[in-house]
């Protein structure tokens, strides 16, 4: 199609894929071997598979519901199962991968053969959220196994700042996939038609400041008391003489993903009594926190502490954090006692 053609029928032909992109990133870099664009486009694979199971789960529960259907008695797979086997399968099969962490299996797994990967993955975060239609994703960081690994557990009990990249991929009306390498955040979105992801948000940064405070507040009795200064102050008249905004999913990929397009605060602090957090370090805390900061946003922990320099001690490490945009971040931490 000529180029007049095109724009006159309003369709792009020169459309930058996520394989396009992967083997664009990797002409970038001589010593590149391929290997991580490997492991990239087996991820993508996985998440176009569960995206495709989410869509589909969907349709059989509305139809469960209905009565019309589903009445033999057969008890569907819950999605997060599902999720996980397409995520080991397809890490297995991708011959790149020796160590996988997932949020639904308490060892990690070491697969048999090479893989210079180990990768920390929630296959489908916030599944609670599936019956009612709403966001969920799955969430990813990568490490490179350590010089002269046959992988072990030592391979992801490392600070979030030796990740080599991290993401999410978000499942709601279509399918966003958010991905870092640490050169900058880009976003792509999946047309199921094409089926592939399409480069739509590249260069992705997050604004410096925003009025927008996203947390859980049913448990404030159990905050701190220097979160309930810090919340109650937002409340107040702001400069721009309004109070800030509250804007909670339940769902971290979908918390995230707004605040990373519309800036703010998401935040899950530990509870006073336990000083246990509910979000994982591995492959919650650290791949979210990798994205913000690559974005120029921050990540810190209840402290303060920038929370990539953070060591798990055990692969379901639990972690309180707060992370958006770079002035909303300093300004938590001058509440900080
Ligand atoms: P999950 O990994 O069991 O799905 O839990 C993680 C989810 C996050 O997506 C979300 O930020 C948080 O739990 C919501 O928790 P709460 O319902 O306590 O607000
Ligand atoms: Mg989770």
């Amino acid at each position: 199609m000529s180029d007049s053609v095109s724009k006159q029928m309003n369709v792009d032909t020169d459309i930058i894929t996520l394989s396009r992109f992967i083997i664009q990133e990797q002409q970038k870099h001589q010593e590149a071997t391929g290997e991580l664009s490997l492991l990239l486009n087996a991820l993508q694979f996985a998440f176009k598979f569960i995206a495709h199971n989410i869509r589909r789960a969907e349709l059989i529960n509305l139809i469960g519901v209905s009565g019309t259907a589903n009445s033999t008695g057969d008890v569907q797979k819950k999605l997060d199962v599902i999720g996980d086997e397409i995520f080991i399968n397809a890490m297995k099969s991708s011959g790149q991968v020796k160590i996988l962490v997932s949020e639904e299996q308490e060892d990690l797994i070491v697969f048999e053969g090479g893989g210079k990967y180990a990768v920390c993955t929630d296959p489908i975060d916030g599944s609670s959220n599936i019956d009612a239609g709403v966001s969920v994703g799955t969430i990813f960081g990568i490490y490179k196994l350590q010089q002269d690994s046959n992988g072990s557990i030592k391979d992801v009990l490392r600070p979030g700042t030796e990740m080599i990249a991290a993401g999410y991929t978000m499942y709601g009306a279509s399918a966003h996939l958010v991905l870092t390498t640490g050169n900058g955040v880009d976003g792509f979105t999946l047309d199921a038609q094409l089926g592939e992801f399409i480069l739509t948000q590249p260069n992705l940064r997050i604004p410096e400041f925003r009025s927008i405070y996203s947390m859980n507040e049913g448990n404030s009795l159990y905050w701190p008391e220097y979160v309930k200064d810090y919340i109650k102050d937002l409340k107040e008249l702001q400069s721009n003489g309004k109070p800030y905004s509250a804007r909670y999913v339940g769902s971290m990929v979908a918390d995230i993903h707004r605040t990373l397009l519309y800036g703010g605060i998401f935040a899950y602090p530990a509870d006073s009594k336990s000083k246990n957090g509910k979000l994982r370090v591995l492959y919650e805390c650290f791949p979210m926190a990798m994205l913000m900061e690559q974005a120029g946003g921050l990540a810190v922990n209840d402290k303060g502490e920038r929370i990539l320099e953070k060591v798990p001690k055990g692969i379901h490490d639990k972690s309180g954090i707060w992370l958006g945009s770079k002035g909303e971040i300093e300004k938590f931490k001058s509440y900080i006692k």
